[in-house]
């Protein structure tokens, strides 16, 4: 399995191209390698993509469905990618719908419930291969129910925030994504380009989590154990939402 990529520039024109082949005559690595593109804005440190304003030749194709109020869309993202390329599973902070406008693509979707299952690191999941994960070093991942469609060309998938995906490309593909901010604006990192900073009072509250693991370390091993552990029940007594029958 390959799991590590490189960022490249290349004219859109070679990019398509490439993407399209199975053996490349010019590459970056080796000949079979596989191409992704994700659109970013014009600044990709300040401002959010857009296909609107980065291809604006396309933008007339771009309708925005009427129940996704346009003060709230976030970003338009165009992605572009070669067959079999495989994202890890990850969480956005936003409501996203994802258009698939050529090519098949697998999605697997794990409900927030399941994070616990998925060994996260930031917004990503450490188990890369979800089809045969290694359960030795990952053997809560079993109980964590996938939720699997394949996206056939004009399908659109609502993806809820929070809601984890992991996305593979059947074909060479191209699809349309765009995020709208479901939660009051305020409570966004306002330096977020691309919708998967955590919101703040989320951020401040694992601040103040690492600022009391920290407080704990003052102890010795066998008190640290028994008040982490009486933390960690404080938080699992607190039910914000009733568990599904
Ligand atoms: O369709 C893809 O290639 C990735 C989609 C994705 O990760 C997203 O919509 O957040």
């Amino acid at each position: 399995m390959i799991c590590f990529f490189l960022h490249r520039t290349l004219p859109f024109s070679e990019l398509v191209k490439r993407a399209n082949e199975k053996k490349h005559e010019q590459y970056f690595l080796n000949a079979e390698e596989k191409y992704y593109l994700r659109s970013l804005g014009d600044d990709p440190r300040k401002d959010v993509a857009d296909i609107r304003s980065q291809f604006p030749e396309l933008s007339g194709d771009i309708h925005l469905p009427i129940y996704c109020s346009s003060d709230r869309v976030f970003s338009c993202v165009l992605r572009i990618g070669s067959p079999h390329v495989q994202l890890w599973t990850h969480y956005d902070v936003m409501d996203n719908l994802l258009v698939q406008v050529t090519g098949r693509k697998r999605v697997v979707l794990f409900n927030p419930r399941d994070a616990n299952n998925l060994y996260l690191t930031g917004d990503k999941s450490r188990v890369l291969d979800i089809d045969s994960p290694d359960l030795s070093l990952f053997p809560r991942f079993s109980r964590a129910t996938r939720h699997e469609c394949v996206l056939e060309p004009g399908d659109v998938l609502f993806i809820p925030a929070l809601w984890f995906h992991n996305v593979v490309s059947v074909d060479f593909g191209v699809a349309v994504n765009v995020f709208w901010q479901n939660l009051d604006e305020k409570l966004y990192d306002s330096r977020d380009t691309y919708g998967n900073k955590d919101p703040l009072p989320a951020q401040r509250a694992q601040q103040i989590l690492d600022r009391a693991l920290k407080t704990l370390e003052e102890l010795p091993d066998e008190y640290r154990d028994f008040y982490a552990r009486r933390l960690v029940s404080r938080i699992e007594e607190k039910s914000y939402m009733a568990e599904p029958s």
